[in-house]
């Protein structure tokens, strides 16, 4: 998958680059990440991006123009939609990220000060996403995440294909909790259930972790989710007070 990135601070996406899951897919041809910046496309002497706002306020607003080249030579050379990351947008979740992953292209547009001029938007951007309720001081932090969210459920990306969205169940349960060696830490035991080698029991026991967790965390998860019978009846033992397990869910 190819991600074009608008911002005036490219370097941010070395980060990406050089690290981890989105650094393995780069080196494996699976992601590419072309940044461009709008500051490249300034045509006066001093290369400016910013301006001051109409109606005036505090702050600066980053001008149309240059990032209106920047977008028209992008949008000559790239497919796919150019997607505005802001907290006007509609906010992100794991089905948005699981139809990104679907593209093969597309732009994430990076604003920086107060905000970047409307009719820009207007003619330029397809879609305007969030990634949440909080506001940061540029588009970029965003980007990467929309970017390393995505990169995890290409295909072949990180030996995915079991671990990337069975973790969650494709974002409808929350995870259960894990374990690793020692048995035991600080006087804290494993879970029996995890040592006794019955994968059914294993199976059941994580099933159950995961229900409860999202009754008590997110209980939105599950109205209208689509459980199936084995989950619905974990479910309803949970709500009667008949289940055994998790005593701290
Ligand atoms: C966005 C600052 C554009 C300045 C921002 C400009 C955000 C979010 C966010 C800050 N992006 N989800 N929340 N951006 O806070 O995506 Cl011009």
């Amino acid at each position: 998958m190819k991600f074009n990135v608008v911002t005036i601070f490219p370097e941010m996406f070395d980060a990406l680059i050089d690290f981890g899951i989105t650094n393995q897919a780069v080196l494996k041809q699976q992601l590419d990440i072309q940044c461009w910046n709008p500051r490249d496309f300034a045509l006066d002497r001093h290369r400016s991006i910013d301006d001051r706002p109409y109606g005036g306020g505090p702050g600066m607003l980053m001008k149309p123009e240059p990032l209106a080249r920047c977008l028209d030579e992008v949008k000559r050379v790239a497919a796919g939609p150019v997607v505005y990351l802001s907290p006007q947008g509609k906010r992100l979740d794991q089905s948005g990220v699981r139809s990104f992953s679907k593209l093969p292209e597309m732009t994430l547009l990076c604003g920086r000060y107060e905000g970047i001029d409307e009719r820009l938007i207007q003619t330029r951007v397809d879609e305007e996403v969030s990634i949440g309720d909080y506001i940061l001081a540029g588009g970029e932090l965003g980007a990467m995440v929309i970017i390393e969210a995505v990169v995890r459920l290409i295909p072949g990306v990180l030996g995915n294909d079991l671990s990337a969205e069975q973790d969650s169940f494709s974002g409808q349960l929350l995870d259960c909790p894990h374990y690793t060696r020692p048995e035991v830490f600080e006087s804290l035991n494993v879970p029996s259930v995890l040592l006794s080698g019955y994968h059914e029991r294993i199976r059941r026991w994580r099933l159950d972790a995961s229900i409860a967790r999202t009754k008590n965390r997110r209980p939105e998860f599950l109205v209208d989710s689509n459980l199936d019978n084995e989950q619905i009846s974990l479910l309803k033992s949970l709500e009667l007070g008949t289940n055994v397990e998790c005593e701290d869910e």
